[in-house]
Order: structure tokens, then C-alpha cells, then sequence
């Protein structure tokens, strides 16, 4: 690829790279489902990626189980997660509180969880979830602990089947 293009030159070029970059056939993660950010005040987030990247909400969630209330906002056929801790002592209550605003995770969307999850539990992988739990969506996640991976945690992502209802 050159090194340096045009700006017109830019997105064809982009598109050529990424369709030919050979994938294992076996590879666990098939894309990035999400990037999720750890933000003190959704609305105020969601008027700043509006604003400056002209992103606007997919979808609002309050997922209890998880302590958050979720936007997302669609990135190409990805999320930007934006994450608001229902309390200080949720996950992203006491990433807040440690490290402030910031990248919290990374979302891999995998063809099944259940598989997902038995490869990387082979492979070695220290998994916080040993079960798939409920995510956004409708989605069925796991995460799997910091320390794994060189420092992010990481979440699994299988999206719901094609057709299901979900809120
Ligand atoms: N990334 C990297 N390091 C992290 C971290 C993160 N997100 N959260 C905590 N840590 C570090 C933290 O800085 C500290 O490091 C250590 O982990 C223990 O932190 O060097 P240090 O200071 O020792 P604690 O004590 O604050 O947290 P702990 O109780 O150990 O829990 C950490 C962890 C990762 C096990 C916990 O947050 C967890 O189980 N997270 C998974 C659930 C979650 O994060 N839910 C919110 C997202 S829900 C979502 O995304 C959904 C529903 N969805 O559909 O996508
Ligand atoms: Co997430």
C-alpha cells in the first residue's frame, strides 16, 4: 500500500487491504462488534461524538445485571459502546473511579459463544465468564479478565439469530 494517498484514493484503498488479508478459517474473532467507553455522563457523550465524528444513537439499553446504561452508536457494521454506571460500585462505577474516562473494552463478535469460550478456556485464557451471560441487543456475551490479553478486558459478542426479537 503506499505510503502516503490522496484523500480520494484513501477509502478504496482501505477496502482493498482489509479484503485481502488472509483470515485463519478457524479464527475466534470474526470482527469488532464494539469498543466500549466509560463515560460520567451519557447525554454529554453522546452530544460530543455527535458533534465532532456525527455519530447518532442506534440503540439505548439499562442493563441492570451489568450496572450500566448503554448507547450505541454505529461505526460501519460496528458499535461505539458509550457506558454510564448505574452506581460507584458497578464495573464501570470503580473503572471510573480508578482511571476516569476511557476505553473500557473491546467487544469481539464470535459465531458462538459456547464454542468461543471452550477454545479460549483450552488456549489458556484466564475467562472471567465460564458461562455466556445476557448483553444488549438481544446479544449472548462473556468477558474474559484484563490480564489475558496484554491489559484490555475483552467481551465475546454472539449477535442474536437473524429475525429474533429483542428490546
Ligand atoms: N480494563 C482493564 N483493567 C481493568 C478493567 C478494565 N475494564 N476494570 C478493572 N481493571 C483493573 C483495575 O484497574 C485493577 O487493576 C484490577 O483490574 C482490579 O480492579 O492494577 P490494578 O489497579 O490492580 P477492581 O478491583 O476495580 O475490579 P474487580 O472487582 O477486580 O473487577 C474487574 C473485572 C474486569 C473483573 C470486572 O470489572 C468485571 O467482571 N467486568 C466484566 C463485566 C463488565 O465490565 N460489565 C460492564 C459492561 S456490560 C457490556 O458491555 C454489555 C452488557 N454489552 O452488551 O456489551
Ligand atoms: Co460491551
Amino acid at each position: 500500500m503506499a505510503a502516503t494517498l490522496a484523500a480520494s484514493e484513501h477509502a478504496v484503498t482501505v477496502c482493498w487491504a482489509v479484503m485481502s488479508i488472509p483470515v485463519p478459517g478457524d479464527a475466534l474473532a470474526l470482527a469488532f462488534d464494539h469498543v466500549a467507553f466509560a463515560v460520567p455522563d451519557l447525554e454529554a457523550a453522546i452530544a460530543e461524538y455527535g458533534k465532532h465524528l456525527r455519530l447518532v444513537v442506534a440503540h439505548r439499553e439499562r442493563i441492570e445485571e451489568q450496572g450500566v446504561e448503554e448507547a450505541l452508536l454505529a461505526v460501519g457494521g460496528s458499535f461505539v459502546q458509550l457506558l454510564c454506571p448505574l452506581g460507584p460500585e458497578t464495573p464501570v462505577g470503580k473503572f471510573l473511579t480508578k482511571r476516569g474516562p476511557g476505553i473500557h473494552h473491546v467487544g469481539y463478535r464470535v459465531a458462538s459463544i459456547e464454542q468461543a469460550l471452550a477454545a479460549m478456556k483450552a488456549s489458556g485464557a484466564r475467562l472471567i465468564d465460564e458461562k455466556p451471560r445476557r448483553g444488549s441487543r438481544g446479544t449472548r456475551i462473556a468477558f474474559v479478565h484484563p490480564a489475558a490479553l496484554g491489559g484490555p478486558l475483552v467481551e465475546l459478542v454472539e449477535e442474536p439469530a437473524e429475525g429474533s426479537h429483542h428490546g
